[in-house]
């Protein structure tokens, strides 16, 4: 392998063999531990991105990679056509853990959103009644449940699905945080889910208001539909809590899980039901060759007693809270930041700016030289959220630079 030696050279090799899917920062990364990355030359950060919320047990934790050294050196893969001596004890684990009955495990998030909309389906249909392909998922508007052609087909961001078509059918777009609408979609037939991210994530971190999940959790059970919630991005104590439904006490009928629930190590996703939901998908219908393979099993036991062994979730609502109070006073002392929004650390900024203008990125470039990575999402608003394991010396620290930088850009 070619060593690199500059941030530039490792630039040109990506921008000339890779495909053009991502618009990075111009940072090189070379090292991670907890809170910290190092760029090739060197210049230490502050992660704030915790690579969208799957390292929320910090870069490298040293349990984690033991775990999977341990298992590397055993047994990496056997596809589910044998059984092996980890999956059993991580399905075990796991379902305890959140408490359900069963657990499907895969691979990316995607996977387990597309494996939640299978057995939504097949339950309308096999339990519900519902008409062979009539089956319909109610979705929100400003979704991001990931990139696969049906997932992209029930997106309204033009930038994710155009010229991806045909779309896949069956879903049913209403306004996110609206329980008229939802009361309204669910009285359309054949509906066998509602999906839903608990906080939108990549829309901007948008809190719905208190008790929006668990009146939309309330009517779902009145309809006989599905309470899907998507805490791939707000789950494994991101939000302060261990799972951001937890804050109204909901429990849906099928929960996805993916990003941290493996610290960052290794891919691994998972649906969580109980009986009477997962027991529609029998053998041979759904799996995948890497699907709760041994050494991801391992990882995520490991990733997950971390969580707990360290009360990352208290830690997550302690610092949300220090940096909420610290950056409104940021937000009401400049008027290039209009707003700060979020739950436990998993926060953004919205900057006072067009959603086309480029003063969010330029923010995260300064923040970035300022020893600080985070980055836009839609347009103007900048995503905060660093790893869980962050002190309270450390996320103070972090507020100084953020208020450096964004007093620097309103005397422009
Ligand atoms: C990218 C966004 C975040 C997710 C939720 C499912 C998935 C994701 C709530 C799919 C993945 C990632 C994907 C990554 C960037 C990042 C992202 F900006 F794309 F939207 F976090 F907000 N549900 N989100 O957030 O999981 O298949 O990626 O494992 O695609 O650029 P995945």
């Amino acid at each position: 392998m070619q060593t690199i030696t500059s941030s530039s050279e490792a630039i040109e090799l990506e921008d000339k063999y890779g495909a053009h899917n991502y618009h990075p920062l111009p940072v090189v990364l070379a090292k991670g531990e907890g809170v910290f990355l190092w760029d090739v030359e060197g210049k230490k950060y502050y992660d704030f991105l915790s690579a969208y919320s799957a390292v929320n047990q910090g870069h490298c934790h040293p349990r984690i990679k033991n775990a999977l050294i341990e298992q590397a050196n055993t047994l990496t893969l056997t596809s589910r056509a044998f059984h092996n001596d980890v999956l059993g004890p991580f399905e075990k684990y796991v379902t305890e853990y959140f408490g359900y009955d069963k657990v499907l495990p895969m691979n990316t998030g995607a996977e387990g959103v597309e494996t939640a909309i299978k057995i939504a389906r097949k339950w309308g249909y096999e339990r519900k009644g519902v008409a062979e392909n009539q089956a319909k998922i109610i979705v929100a508007e400003n979704n991001f449940h990931g990139r696969t052609t049906t997932i992209i087909s029930f997106s309204n961001d033009q930038n994710a699905r155009k010229n991806f078509g045909p779309y896949t059918e069956g879903f049913i777009r209403i306004p996110y945080n609206n329980i008229e609408a939802l009361s309204e979609a669910l009285a359309q037939p054949n509906v066998v889910g509602f999906l839903v991210e608990p906080i939108q994530g990549e829309a901007g971190v948008y809190v719905p208001d208190e008790g929006y999940l668990s009146k939309a959790d309330q009517l779902c059970k009145e309809k006989q539909v599905l309470f899907i919630a998507d805490e791939i991005q707000t789950g494994i104590a991101r939000t302060g809590k261990l799972l951001a439904v937890d804050h109204e006490n909901v429990k849906p009928d099928m929960l996805i899980l993916g990003k941290a629930i493996s610290g960052g190590f290794y891919p691994v996703s998972a649906v969580l039901a109980d009986d009477h939901v997962m027991e529609v998908i029998k053998p041979g219908q759904h799996g995948s060759t890497f699907g709760g393979n041994p050494l991801g099993a391992k990882v995520a036991m490991a990733a997950l007693d971390v969580v707990k062994d360290e009360k990352l979730a208290e830690n997550a609502q302690k610092l949300g809270e220090i940096f909420r109070n610290r950056i409104q006073k940021v937000v009401d002392k400049y008027a290039i930041a209009k707003l700060v929004r979020g739950k436990g650390l998993l926060n953004a900024v919205v900057i006072n700016d067009t959603e086309e203008s480029s003063t969010a990125w330029d923010i995260c470039i300064a923040l970035a030289s300022n020893g600080l990575l985070a980055k836009p999402t839609h347009g103007n608003i900048i995503r905060f959220a660093p790893p869980l394991v962050m002190t309270e010396e450390q996320i103070h620290e972090c507020c100084d630079i953020i208020e450096k930088v964004i007093s620097e850009f309103d005397k422009k």
